[in-house]
Parts: structure tokens; sequence; C-alpha cells
């Protein structure tokens, strides 16, 4: 199969987690790297009309938004599966990958990733405190309904990873050096033992940021 072109900014956790399905798949895959702010510019807004990444091209295909393009590498690629053939396993995954795009992105990322990483890091800017802060409270409910929704499972859609895993491994391990971390993961030891046994998986070992920038482009 022809490889994949995966546009981005290094380090975005959506990004990694296509890198990573790519990884499982033993896809070929090459990193377009966007420069820091890159995902407004003229040529990016023709791939991405809302200025977010990551985008694909897989021969001559242009794709845009994440989910979407991890079950197009699921389903150009079946082997090994990464969605469950179950109808309920299923649906599980795909609540979890809501909850990721709609509440754990939307809600603690976006917020506490942006203000204590992005923003000084990228950007020069002091956290804004008081936006961390009003994000807490639905936070700690993103949390909590992870560390449920996950339970005693191996994976979010049971035995066997899948999309759901993917996905959110890498939003997780984005923000888990935030001072908030500690008070998020609290009680919910099973998350926390599930995102070490992604971390360990060659996939995520291959595709993390600080490992793209030693080596692979
Ligand atoms: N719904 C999009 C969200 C992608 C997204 O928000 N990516 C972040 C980086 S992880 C981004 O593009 N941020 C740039 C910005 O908000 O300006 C998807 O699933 O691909």
């Amino acid at each position: 199969m022809s490889g994949f072109i995966v546009h981005t900014v290094p380090g975005s956790p959506f990004a990694r987690a296509v890198l990573a399905c790519l990884e499982e798949k033993a896809l070929p895959w090459r990193l377009a790297p966007l420069a820091p702010g890159g995902h407004r510019s003229a040529e990016h807004l023709a791939r991405h009309p809302f200025a977010r990444m990551p985008a694909i091209e897989h021969d001559g295909f242009a794709l845009y938004e994440t989910q979407a393009i991890l079950r197009y590498i699921d389903r150009v690629q079946p082997s090994p599966p990464l969605t469950p053939a179950d109808p309920r396993l299923a649906a599980r995954m795909d609540q979890a990958m809501n909850v990721n795009d709609w509440y754990l992105f939307a809600d603690c990322i976006a917020v506490i990733g942006f203000h204590r990483l992005v923003a000084p890091r990228l950007l020069g800017l002091e956290p804004d405190e008081a936006a961390i802060s009003a994000s807490m409270p639905r936070a700690r409910i993103v949390f909590a309904e992870l560390s449920r929704l996950l339970a005693d499972q191996p994976g979010f859609a049971g035995a066997d990873i899948s999309l759901a895993d993917l996905l959110i491994a890498p939003q997780l391990d984005f923000i888990a050096t935030t001072p908030e971390w500690d008070e998020l993961t609290a009680g919910h030891a099973n998350l926390l033992r599930w995102l070490e046994r992604m971390r360990r998986r060659p996939s995520l070992r291959a595709t993390a940021w600080d490992s793209l920038a030693a080596g692979r482009t």
C-alpha cells in the first residue's frame, strides 16, 4: 500500500493518534511538519478549512478529522482490527471516542493543555490561571467518566486495543506533565495503569514527539 502523508504541527495529540494507528497497522507514513501557526496558512486551509490538524493524504485521497482518518485506516488495512466486531463493544469504542472529542479535548486539553503547555512554549504567554481553574469542575467529570467507562478492562472497547485507546492515550499523555494531572487522576488508578500500558506499546513509543524530533520526519 502506498504511504500516508500526515500534515501537522509536531506535538499534536490528534496527529499522534493517527501516526500510532498507522504504526499499529505497519503502514508506511511520512510526516509533513507545519511550522507553529502553519495550520492557518493558505496552503493548509486548502487541506483543512477549519485550520486544525492533522490532515492526511493517501494515494491522492485527502482527509481531515481524526476519527474519520482512524476509521479510514482501519478499513483500508483491516488487519490487525482496531474496531470490535461485537456491536456493543463497538458502541463503547464510539462513545469513548466522542467523549474524547467533545469533553476531554474540548473541556480539558484545549484549556489546560493550551494554557500550561502550548501558550508558554510556543506563544511566550503566561498560563491563564482563571481559565484553568474554571475548567477543573468539568475536567474532574471527564476523568471520572473515562475511568468508569474503562473499568477493569484492558482497553476502552474491551479486551483488545481499539481506535478509542489510540485516540485517548496521546491526549492524556499530553497533559500528564501539568500540575493538574495528579488531582485529575486521583482515585482513577485504572486510568493510570491503562496509560502506562499504552505508553509501552511500540506504536506509542515510536510516535512520542520527542522520538520523532530526534529522528524520523
Ligand atoms: N476535530 C478535529 C480536532 C483537531 C484539533 O483540534 N487539533 C488541534 C491540535 S491537537 C488543533 O488543530 N489546534 C489548532 C488550533 O486550535 O488553532 C479532529 O478530530 O481532527
